[in-house]
């Protein structure tokens, strides 16, 4: 038995407790030798029950050895399966990255942070729920103006609306300025709301960056200066800009401005320019000064209002503005720089 035994545990891929129940089970082939002893003399009983117990002994310990080198090979086996290599490229995971939009702000924020201007973006300053009197009568137009229907605006009661311009932000800021401390440079970035019909240009909430400089002296040369640079900067070196008479209730003169589509040298004739029309600005009203404690005999100021996802749309020749806001990240990874 003990040779039979050790024979069966010898293969490779034995059933080790079918062995045991084989050879040491109630019904197993040693304890049936040792239960037919009943039958046997005192002396034959001695003899067999001695080998027996031996035998028993031998194939208990061969089944204890058998199990203990398979545990050591399967854990041998799940080991090597499990190994990492260190050394593999590993799979990289999915990042979030700022949306186009963003990406466009931000760069405006980092030229007029290095032209030395502050950035207004607390809601406390920059609101985008405003009251009636911020977003139009502080900008100079009062209840009744026809000019109130340019923007045709979303209101939650008679007197609070969505803003439908950052306009409202200069004078949030203005009526607190310390001059002593010297002049105002700021830009608000944010958000604003209209009831426009959403088609490829229009959308119901877009963004918008708002810009104003307060001082002694300050003249449209100085606006024209910081229009051209925030261009160049986001189209071009060789970009020029234009500017054209407009309205707004809140600068006078009002302009828009035009940047060049194609960089324009010394060669370039001025028929062949493609203007782009991008922004408003203008030299802010002294009804807007007064209104918010500022003497306009001494201090003269410029705005601007750029919008950038109409800068997104020309720079990437995107041609729907709604794209912006579908959410469709096959889109937006176009613009992700780290692809
Ligand atoms: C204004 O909102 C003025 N507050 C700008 C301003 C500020 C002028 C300071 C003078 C001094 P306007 O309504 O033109 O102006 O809007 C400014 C820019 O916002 C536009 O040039 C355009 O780029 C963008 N814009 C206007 N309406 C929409 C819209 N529905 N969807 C997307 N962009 C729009």
């Amino acid at each position: 038995f003990l040779k039979e035994a050790t024979a069966e545990l010898a293969k490779p891929d034995v059933d080790v407790e079918a062995v045991r129940v084989t050879f040491l089970g109630k019904k197993g082939k040693i304890t049936g030798v040792l239960k037919s002893m009943k039958d046997l003399s005192i002396d034959e009983k001695k003899e067999v029950g001695q080998v027996g117990n031996q035998v028993r002994t031998a194939i208990q310990e061969k089944i204890e050895e058998k199990k203990a080198a398979q545990a050591a090979k399967a854990l041998e086996e799940k080991l090597a399966a499990e190994t990492l290599d260190v050394t593999l490229p590993g799979a990289a995971p999915k990042l979030g990255a700022p949306h186009v939009l963003q990406q466009i702000m931000d760069e405006i924020e980092a030229h007029f942070l290095g032209l030395g201007y502050q950035i207004i973006d607390d809601p406390t300053d920059s609101p985008e729920v405003e009251t009636d009197e911020y977003n139009f009568e502080r900008e100079n137009l009062p209840k009744d103006h026809p000019a109130r229907d340019m923007q045709d605006t979303f209101y939650i009661t008679p007197e609070i609306l969505l803003r439908t311009q950052t306009s409202p932000v200069q004078s949030r800021v203005m009526e607190k300025h310390d001059f002593s401390k010297g002049p105002l440079k700021m830009i608000a970035p944010g958000k604003v709301y209209r009831r426009d019909t959403d088609d490829a240009t229009h959308s119901h909430q877009f963004h918008q960056v708002e810009g104003l400089v307060v001082g002694k002296n300050i003249t449209m040369a100085d606006l024209k200066g910081t229009l051209l640079s925030i261009m160049q900067e986001l189209f071009g070196e060789k970009h020029q800009i234009r500017l054209r008479p407009s309205y707004f209730p809140f600068t006078e003169p009002s302009v828009e401005v035009d940047v060049s589509w194609d960089e324009v040298t010394a060669d370039t004739k001025p028929e062949d320019i493609k203007w782009i029309e991008v922004l408003g600005a203008g030299m802010t009203h002294p009804n807007v000064l007064k209104m918010d404690g500022i003497d306009p005999e001494e201090y003269t100021a410029f705005a601007f209002g750029l919008g950038p996802d109409r800068f997104a749309m020309l720079k990437y020749g995107v041609e729907d503005i709604r794209q912006f806001y579908l959410n469709d990240s096959r889109f937006l990874e176009q613009f992700n720089e780290r692809g």
